[in-house]
């Protein structure tokens, strides 16, 4: 592993490249059991948890977390679905509201979901080639909504921010994504409540 001291000089990444080949510090992965209670569909959950399929990966360069950083890393949420909903991230604030982000999609096709603490919402597609800025303050989840391929993003993001995984836990998100006639559609969350 890289230490956070041999990040200090500058360095380059081929992004076109395999990225299991190229030198991220860090590799996680989130498999379905990471993501209880934010499905609606809670039968077809406890289906699928059997077999705890790999939802999505991050690849990270380690830098420190600390305020001038910018820390940035790959996202891959693989394709597919839990009853009508997509796989998506588990979602966060970031635990210092006043940061904000972006991501840039490399491949795949997707939307990211996004909320702030007014109940303002908003989803922003992601297709190859598409930058979306995450405003200071609102919480963001990406979604892959094709059937097949992975959705795949390039993320950067102040290295103060920390995350706020709870808020996101306890109440979801006020809008869901899930498939209908073969495309995505946005809803209404029904399971959504404040401060849950
Ligand atoms: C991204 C996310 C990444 C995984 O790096 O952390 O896509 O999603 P979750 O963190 O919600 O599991 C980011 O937004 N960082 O702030
Ligand atoms: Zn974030």
């Amino acid at each position: 592993m890289t230490s956070d001291a041999g990040r200090s000089r500058p360095f380059g990444l081929d992004l076109t490249r395999e990225f299991a080949d190229l030198p991220f510090d860090g590799h996680l992965e989130r498999r379905l059991s990471a993501l209880g209670g934010q499905f609606l569909d809670q039968s077809a959950y406890a289906r699928l948890i059997a077999e705890d399929p790999l939802v999505y990966e991050v690849y990270e360069i380690h830098l420190p977390r600390t305020a001038g950083q910018l820390l940035h890393g790959i996202s891959i949420v693989h394709p597919g679905r839990v009853g009508d909903e997509y796989f998506m991230t588990k979602g966060h604030f970031h635990a210092v509201r006043e940061t904000a982000e972006l991501y840039h999609c490399l491949r795949g096709r997707g939307l990211l979901l996004m909320e702030n603490e007014e109940g303002d919402c908003a989803a922003e597609e992601l297709a190859a080639g598409r930058v979306v800025h995450v405003p200071v303050g609102w919480a963001h989840r990406s979604i892959n909504t094709h059937e097949h391929e992975d959705l795949v993003t390039f993320f950067a993001y102040p290295g103060h921010a920390g995350h706020d995984y709870g808020t996101i836990e306890r109440q979801g998100f006020r809008k869901v994504v899930v498939a209908r006639g073969g495309r995505a559609e946005i809803l209404d969350n029904p399971r959504w409540r404040a401060g849950r």
